[in-house]
């Protein structure tokens, strides 16, 4: 089934169908999808065409437009990102709402939270470097276990900034000179939505794929309930070809 495959596939699928020479009145692929297909699936098949940081940008929206904030969302969808990743929902959060993604973040989060998901957007995209590996881990050593209390502003230099490649690393070197996992180490020197952002992101860090995986499985479609929908979607979309083709042959029985 080829709505199964990646959503850039289907980005690149819906283009070449417009473009194709036998689609002589350059109709859209959903457009003409709508016209056959019905109910349940046809809105599950209509919401996988669409670009994935389209419901992100919206969930996000979601997450803030209203008195309180859901803290647990924000986390979710901006933590296990890299900065490239980031820029396509900050983009598009602009396009759908003519607003700044990140000044809507700081406007609703406080605290050490707020500057973890303020410097999401400047990660390095860079290899692991095995020196720096050994330098980070003994400054997290520093900054948590070997002090009473906890620098904070230490754990989120590293966790915000470092590539992913380069913190599973630094982990590696972690587990290995202090016989602790960085997981735990987290959830020992801190607490609330500061502990769980760096969680997410050490967890991401550690197993991207489990961590997708786990957050599918919390959540249901729920057709009635066009935001819950949007949410599995998109968790959906992050764990893969597997599951959305489970999901649609579910939906066609
Ligand atoms: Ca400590």
């Amino acid at each position: 089934m080829e709505l199964s495959k990646s959503n850039a596939a289907r980005q690149k699928l819906k283009v070449d169908y417009s473009n194709d020479t036998a689609n002589t009145n350059k109709t859209k692929l959903e457009d003409d999808l709508k016209k056959v297909l019905t109910g349940d699936f046809s809105k599950a098949v209509l919401m996988l065409l669409e670009a994935t940081e389209v419901f992100e940008a919206q969930i996000l929206h979601g997450s803030m437009k209203e008195l309180g904030t859901d803290e647990a969302l924000l986390i979710d969808i901006m933590c296990p990102k890299n900065a490239a990743e980031l820029k396509l929902v900050v983009e598009e959060f602009n396009k759908q709402y003519k607003a700044s993604l990140k000044q809507w973040v700081k406007d609703d989060t406080s605290g050490d939270f707020a500057k973890v998901l303020d410097q999401l957007y400047e990660r390095e995209e860079k290899d692991a470097d095995p020196e720096l590996a050994k330098s980070d881990a003994i400054a997290l050593y520093e900054a948590g276990e070997k002090k009473w209390g906890t620098d904070e502003n230490k754990f989120i230099d590293i966790f915000t900034k470092r590539s992913f490649v380069q913190m599973l690393a630094t982990f590696k070197q972690y587990k290995e000179k202090y016989s602790k996992d960085i997981e735990f180490i987290i959830q020992d020197e801190m607490s609330g939505d500061l502990a769980k952002s760096l969680l997410t992101i050490a967890k991401c860090t550690n197993d991207k794929s489990a961590y997708f995986a786990k957050k599918l499985e919390e959540s249901k479609p729920d057709f009635k309930d066009e935001k819950a929908l949007r949410l599995y979607v998109v968790r959906l979309e992050r764990t893969g070809e597997k599951d959305i083709k489970a999901f649609l042959e579910k939906l066609t029985k």
